[in-house]
């Protein structure tokens, strides 16, 4: 229910009503067209990837039934998405062969700042999380982007404020 999180987004808006223009939806597959890898390009290094393996990679997401679910946000003035989020699914034998939601990928146009699309796609990831059933969301960021994610209620664990550990490869 997005009502509960509206103390959180002043002045008040929602999936249905984002603002002037802007679109919330799930990823299409023509929005290769739409500036969806320029967007992630403002995240991180997205590299060499064109519409050939753009399409097979979305195609292979979609038979993942149930885990990968991107949600965008188009501005329909240019059709172009200025922002998106991912939600994977992972599926557990722990917890009752429970399910656990990653949020991954978070990423606002620059351009577009101070809008609250940021909060609204991550407290739309959650709740999509929170309906599918999983009994727990978490995500890994920059060290300047833990406030932002702790006003969306993201908390530390006991004992694991710096637990996100990788390997390179
Ligand atoms: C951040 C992102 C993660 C993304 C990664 C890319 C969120 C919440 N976290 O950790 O999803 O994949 O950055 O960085 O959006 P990398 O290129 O160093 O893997």
């Amino acid at each position: 229910d997005f009502s509960q999180h509206s103390s959180k987004l002043n002045p008040s808006i929602s999936v249905m009503d984002p603002g002037p223009s802007l679109l919330v939806r799930p990823l299409y597959s023509s929005d290769y067209n739409k500036g969806i890898l320029e967007l992630l390009g403002q995240l991180t290094q997205v590299g060499y990837v064109d519409q050939e393996t753009f399409l097979k990679r979305f195609t292979a997401m979609k038979k993942c039934s149930g885990t990968y679910y991107v949600i965008v946000i188009e501005d329909t003035t240019i059709n172009k998405v200025v922002g998106a989020a991912t939600l994977v699914v992972e599926q557990k034998f722990v917890h009752d062969s429970g399910l656990r939601g990653l949020l991954e990928d978070v990423v606002i146009n620059d351009n577009y700042r101070g809008k609250q699309l940021g909060k609204l796609i991550v407290i739309t990831v959650c709740l999509l999380a929170e309906h599918i059933g999983c009994y727990k969301i978490t995500l890994n960021c920059k060290d300047k982007l833990i406030p932002f994610y702790q006003s969306l209620d993201f908390a530390f664990e006991p004992d694991q404020s710096n637990s996100c550990m990788t390997i390179r490869f």
